[in-house]
C-alpha cells in the first residue's frame, strides 16, 4: 500500500483536531492495530475506495448492514425518492407500518414494536420497558456482549470497551452499574445462580444470542433454551439483541435460526439498509406498556424517519423475497472464506480458530475454542494486528479489532475470496 497522500494527512490532522481521537465512534479508531485509518470517500457492492484511490475488498459492511453490498441499487432509488418528499415529518407515515410488517413476518415474537434511531436506543429502551413490566431492577447481561453505551449496560461489555480494556466507562455511576449483574456467556448454571442470590428482583436477561461484539462467539447446544426456560421459570423477560444477528443469520435471526422465541427483540443495522434506524418489539402486553397507552416513557423525534424506513423496506423487503437464494449463497461463499483462511494458518503453523455462524465470522489467533469473552480474550492480539495490517496491505479491510465480528455481503464473488486467502497466506508466512 503506497504511503497516504498529502490530501490523506490533511484529512487526518483536521479530524484530529476537531473530533476525540479523530473519530466519531472509537471502534473506527486503528488504535488496537496500529497505523492510521484510511479516510472512506465511497463504496459499491463488496469494495471501499479510500481518499487515495486504493480499494478494499470490505469485511466490515458498516458493521453489518450491508449484508447487500454498498450503495444496493433498490435502497438508493428508495432513498432518492423518499428525500423528495422531504427527510423528515415528525408524524406517522404509512412506510413505518410498511417496514413494521415486514419486520413481524420475519419475526413472529414481534407482535408489536417501536422504531428508534440506533441500537443503544432499542436496547436502553427494551430493558426500561423490561424493569417496568416486570416491577424489578435487575437486569442480566453477559461478559463481552455489548449493548450499545447507555450506562447500565456498559458493564463487562465487549466491542470498543473490550477492544480499548477499559473495564467499565469512566463516568457512569456505581449506583447505576449496580443493578447489572455481568456473567460469563454460554454458563447456565452461572445464570441459575445469579436467579438464586436475587429471588425476584431479576428483570430481564439480554443476550447477544450469538454474540458479535467479543468476536463472533455462538451459543453452546442448549444454552438459549436453558436462558428461555430459566426467564420463564422466574417471571423476567428475555431479550435478543439482534442487531447484529437480525436478517444476517437468518431473515428471522438468531431467532429463527435456533427456534427460541424471546419476550422482546432489539433490532437495527440491516434494518435501515444503512440508514440509522433500530426497532424494538415483542409481546404485545409488554409492548402496550409504551406511553402513550401506557406509564412507559419512550420517544424520538426521527424514529421511523423516513429516509431509513425506505432504505429498510427496499432491504428487508429484497432479503424477503430472495431468502432461499441469499442465505445459501452466503452460507456457501462465507465458509469457503473462513474455511481457506483457516487451512492457510493450519499449513503455515499459526494457531488459529475460527468462529461463524453464516456470514458473521471472526478469526481468533488461539488454538484453543473461543465460546466466551475469557477464552476470546487468550488470543493474541499481537498476532491479530500483525494480520490485520498485511491484509489491509493487500486491499481487504477486516475490523481493526480481535474482538469485533467481519461480515460478508451478497456483493462478495469467489474472486474476492480467492483474493483474501491469498492475501491470508501471505500474511502467515511474513509472520512465521
Ligand atoms: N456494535 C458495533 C461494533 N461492534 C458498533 C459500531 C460502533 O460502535 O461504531
Amino acid at each position: 500500500m503506497p504511503l497516504p497522500s498529502e490530501r490523506s494527512q490533511a484529512l487526518r490532522q483536521r479530524a484530529e483536531r476537531l473530533f476525540p481521537g479523530g473519530v466519531n465512534s472509537p471502534v473506527r479508531a486503528f488504535r488496537a492495530v496500529g497505523g492510521d485509518p484510511p479516510f472512506v470517500e465511497r463504496a459499491e457492492g463488496a469494495y471501499l475506495w479510500d481518499a487515495d484511490g486504493n480499494r478494499y475488498i470490505d469485511y466490515v459492511g458498516s458493521w453489518g448492514p450491508m449484508i447487500l453490498g454498498h450503495a444496493f441499487p433498490p435502497a438508493v432509488e428508495a432513498v432518492r425518492q423518499a428525500a423528495q418528499r422531504s427527510a423528515s415529518f415528525g408524524a406517522s407515515t404509512a412506510l413505518e407500518g410498511d417496514l413494521a410488517e415486514l419486520v413481524a413476518a420475519a419475526f413472529p415474537s414481534v407482535e408489536k414494536l417501536r422504531f428508534v434511531s440506533s441500537g443503544t436506543e432499542a436496547t436502553m429502551s427494551a430493558i426500561r420497558l423490561a424493569r417496568a413490566f416486570t416491577s424489578r431492577k435487575y437486569v442480566v447481561k453477559f461478559e463481552g456482549c455489548y449493548h450499545g453505551h447507555a450506562d447500565g449496560l456498559l458493564v463487562k461489555a465487549g466491542s470498543g470497551v473490550a477492544t480499548f480494556g477499559i473495564p467499565g466507562s469512566a463516568g457512569v455511576p456505581e449506583e447505576t452499574a449496580l443493578f447489572t449483574l455481568a456473567l460469563p456467556f454460554n454458563d447456565a448454571a452461572a445464570v441459575e445462580a445469579a436467579f438464586v442470590s436475587h429471588p425476584d428482583e431479576i428483570a430481564c436477561i439480554i443476550v447477544e444470542p450469538v454474540v458479535g461484539n467479543s468476536g463472533c462467539i455462538p451459543p453452546a447446544a442448549g444454552y438459549l433454551e436453558a436462558l428461555r426456560a430459566l426467564t420463564e421459570k422466574h417471571g423476567a423477560l428475555l431479550i435478543f439483541d439482534e442487531v447484529m444477528t437480525g436478517f444476517r443469520v437468518a431473515l428471522g435471526g438468531v431467532q429463527e435460526h435456533f427456534g427460541i422465541r424471546p419476550d422482546l427483540t432489539t433490532l437495527g443495522k440491516i434494518l435501515g439498509g444503512g440508514l440509522p434506524c433500530g426497532a424494538f418489539g415483542g409481546r404485545a402486553e409488554i409492548m402496550d406498556q409504551l406511553a402513550p397507552l401506557g406509564p412507559v416513557y419512550q420517544a424520538g423525534t426521527l424514529s421511523g424517519n423516513p429516509l431509513a424506513m425506505a432504505a429498510g423496506i427496499a432491504t428487508v423487503g429484497y432479503l424477503r423475497d430472495h431468502r432461499e437464494v441469499v442465505y445459501p449463497s452466503l452460507e456457501k461463499l462465507s465458509a469457503a472464506l473462513v474455511e481457506g483462511v483457516l487451512a492457510e494458518a493450519k499449513k503455515a503453523g499459526v494457531p488459529l480458530t475460527a468462529n461463524r455462524v453464516g456470514a458473521m465470522f471472526t478469526w481468533f489467533f488461539t488454538g484453543e475454542p473461543v465460546t466466551d469473552f475469557a477464552s476470546a480474550a487468550h488470543s493474541d492480539t499481537k498476532r491479530f494486528a500483525a494480520f490485520h495490517r498485511a491484509l489491509l496491505d493487500a486491499g481487504v479491510w477486516l475490523p481493526p479489532s480481535q474482538f469485533e465480528a467481519a461480515f460478508l455481503s451478497t456483493a462478495h464473488s469467489e474472486g474476492d475470496i480467492e483474493h483474501t486467502v491469498r492475501a491470508a497466506q501471505h500474511a502467515f508466512a511474513l509472520s512465521r
